[in-house]
């Protein structure tokens, strides 16, 4: 059994997408071990996307994490770093399979439904960032 981290992005939420893409988890059989929603200062959101603080879209990424409530969660699964990437598709909303939550549910690149951790360290470092040990018992 893996876990990962996963977001319900502002855009997803706002627009009320957020029950559709649960049920989704759940039918793809995933274990909802933690879940919350936050709404992101500024600088919370630096500081989980930090890894990109040289890239051009830094400031409008962040930005956007902290434009509203998000919705965070702890997935677990078999091999659930990889399986959540796949249900989720491409960055890009326009090069995402059909079938994935960010074709179904994503607007653009910036705008694209939800976060997934792209491996065990990233992971291991997002969930950290939002959960403690008791809040994924
Ligand atoms: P992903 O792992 O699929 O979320 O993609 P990245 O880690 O490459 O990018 C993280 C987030 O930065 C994306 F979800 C959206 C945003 N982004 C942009 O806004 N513009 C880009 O050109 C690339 C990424």
């Amino acid at each position: 059994m893996e876990r990962t981290f996963a977001i319900i992005k502002p855009d997803a939420f706002a627009a009320g997408f957020a029950g559709k893409i649960l049920a989704r988890i759940y039918a793809e059989g995933f274990k909802v071990v933690g879940l919350k929603k936050l709404y992101l200062s500024k600088v919370e959101a630096e500081g989980f996307y930090a890894v990109h603080k040289e890239r051009p879209f830094f400031g409008e990424l962040t930005d956007f994490m902290s434009s509203g409530p998000c919705i965070v969660m702890a997935l677990e699964a078999e091999n659930a770093i990889l399986k959540w990437r796949d249900l989720m598709g491409a960055t890009n909303p326009a090069e995402a399979a059909e079938g994935t939550l960010r074709k179904e549910f994503g607007s653009s690149i910036g705008e694209n439904a939800t976060h997934g951790s792209d491996a065990p360290e990233t992971a291991a470092f997002e969930l950290g960032y939002f959960f403690n040990g008791l809040e994924l018992l």
